[in-house]
């Protein structure tokens, strides 16, 4: 196998042998490229015969992408029937295919072994595509699953797809379209965000429980909004607790989420302490999208996935989202006798989210004066993925650094490092702003923009620095938007992707000045002046 797709492979360099460090086995790894190189195979069919296109295409390449995106699908099985699906569309499109012997090439399926043995350059900008795309797909499922599609993000995950897999091209084509990546991520986040709010609401700021309290619960994990709601219905009256767990929490936020009494608290920190808070824990778990680990022998009954999540072996609930074998095992496993407290990693006991464009943009007028009056002197945006390699409490020491002066901007799974601190206020604005889960990072980008907007001047110009955390692929894809945008200084850690060569490093730093973390006191220096 060779993967190298996210942040914790294997030496900084890519997973080979038989397992990846996410506990991805080479069989599965095989399978995914294979998956990879079909969806190219699919693209190619496609040219010619846009009419015959409708959203099952579509839905397949989404959820074919997504599925291979770090920490989500682990099933062979699963894996096999969308390779079958791919298979099953593209002969739907060319069905002459099967009897011509032109060879022309139409409809051919890509070696992804191909793309790996490429010349490094090649290999690093083609990979920056494909992993981008990944991410794009992921948030254009989430917005599908709420009945909002665009077709230009669906034609761009085509277009991209059929670019892949064309051997001779310039770097300055394929940088052209990793950018292009970028812009039509901004597009697809915008639908998200559009779905996000006009189905639940805009979100409100909202101070979550990390106590749990006695009786039986469900923990929710994942990012899928529409999953929780429907368990939130499914549970209603039952005299059953829902918990959100890592990029969940957010969810309390949301008018259409938090009417339900029983949606209560959050439990637990980011995906990588999972084998550990999942142990003991007296209830089941529910994942509805990444970041799914091995399962531990000591909690593998109590796991259950959904939607395009899988593990072997693991209960997996289909498309009718019928949760009865959870809610079964919840109420017989009756939670903990009494309530318990769960401290975050610095001793908190309740965490803030909600601050969305909205809520953020509601009080711009007051934030624009702080910043005049020069009580704001700064803003941070601290945000990312969190993960397992060490040197990530790089950004629990930021954030505690941070002058008072400044307010800190915070929004996926990384915000667990430092969301229980109390960081105190200015004149009434939180200095910790929670704008919720990665897939919220088009709220960010409207804040900054909105900002800008009313200074007059460019986002780069803004007193606003960007100190970025990845893992996977998701955040390939902001990232790609961010300097679409052309947002400068961008500070990334806790490792750079395997997948930049030298090369595409010089071109990102000639361009947008992006450099790795160093220490939090010689990168707040730097940033302060
Ligand atoms: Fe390795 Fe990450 Fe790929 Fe898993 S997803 S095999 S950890 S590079
Ligand atoms: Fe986290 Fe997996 Fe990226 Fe959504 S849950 S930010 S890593």
């Amino acid at each position: 196998m060779f993967c190298y797709q996210c942040e914790q492979t294997a030496g900084c360099k890519g997973c080979t042998g038989k397992m990846g460090v996410c506990g991805k086995q080479e069989d599965t790894a095989m399978l995914q490229d294979r998956l990879t190189g079909d969806l190219i195979g699919l693209a190619r069919a496609t040219e010619g015969n846009e009419h015959k296109l409708n959203d099952t295409t579509h839905q397949i390449i989404r959820e074919a992408l997504f599925a291979t995106l770090t920490n989500v699908n682990f099933d062979n099985e699963a894996l096999e029937r969308l390779m079958d699906q791919v298979l099953a569309e593209k002969y739907r499109l060319t069905p002459e295919c099967g009897t011509c012997a032109a060879c022309c090439g139409r409809n051919d399926d890509y070696d992804v072994e191909r793309l790996w043995n490429m010349e490094e350059d090649q290999r690093s900008l083609r990979s920056l595509i494909l992993f981008g795309i990944r991410g794009v797909a992921a948030y254009a499922y989430h917005a599908a699953t709420l009945g909002y599609r665009d077709a230009d993000v669906d034609a761009f995950l085509l277009k991209a797809l059929v670019i892949l897999g064309i051997e001779e091209l310039s770097l300055e084509k394929l940088l052209a379209t990793a950018l292009e990546v970028g812009e039509i991520n901004l597009k697809c986040m915008a639908l998200l965000d559009q779905a996000n709010t006009e189905t639940y609401g805009h979100p409100i700021p909202t101070a979550v429980s990390l106590t749990v309290e006695k009786g039986p619960f469900i923990l929710v994990t994942g990012h899928d909004l529409h999953d929780l709601k429907l368990l939130l219905e499914q549970t209603e009256g039952m005299g059953i607790n829902i918990y959100t767990h890592g990029e969940m929490l957010p969810a309390h936020a949301y008018p259409g989420l938090k009417k339900y009494p029983h949606l209560k608290g959050n439990f637990g920190t980011a995906w990588q302490n999972q084998q550990k808070e999942f142990a003991d824990l007296p209830a089941p778990i529910l994942f509805t999208t990444n970041c799914l680990m091995p399962p531990k022998d000591s909690y593998r009954d109590r796991v259950y996935t959904t939607a395009v999540v899988g593990w072997p072996g693991i209960t997996h609930i289909g498309e009718n989202k019928d949760f009865t074998p959870i809610i079964r095992q919840a109420l017989a496993l009756g939670g903990f006798a009494e309530d318990r407290t769960f401290t975050g990693i610095n001793g908190g006991n309740t965490v803030m989210t909600g601050f969305g464009r909205n809520a953020v943009l509601g009080v711009a007028d007051k934030v624009i004066e702080a910043v005049k009056s020069g009580a704001i002197r700064h803003f941070f945006l601290v945000g990312g993925c969190d993960g397992a390699r060490g040197g990530r409490n790089y950004y629990t020491e930021f954030v505690q650094k941070t002058p008072k002066d400044t307010v800190v901007l915070t929004l996926a799974c990384g915000k667990y490092r430092f969301n229980d601190l109390d960081l105190g206020d200015i004149g009434g604005i939180p200095r910790l702003l929670d704008i919720g889960q990665c897939n919220d990072a088009y709220s960010a980008i409207q804040i900054a923009v909105a900002l800008a907007g009313a200074f007059g001047c460019s986002v780069n110009e803004l007193p606003l620095s960007m100190v970025l955390s990845w893992y996977e692929q998701k955040a390939v894809c902001i990232l790609l938007t961010l300097l679409h945008l052309g947002i400068r200084n961008i500070r990334l850690g806790p490792t750079l992707p395997a997948f930049v060569s030298p090369n595409v490093l010089k071109i990102l730093v000639e361009n947008y000045n992006i450099a790795p973390i160093t220490t939090p006191e010689e990168d707040l220096k730097a940033i302060l002046g």
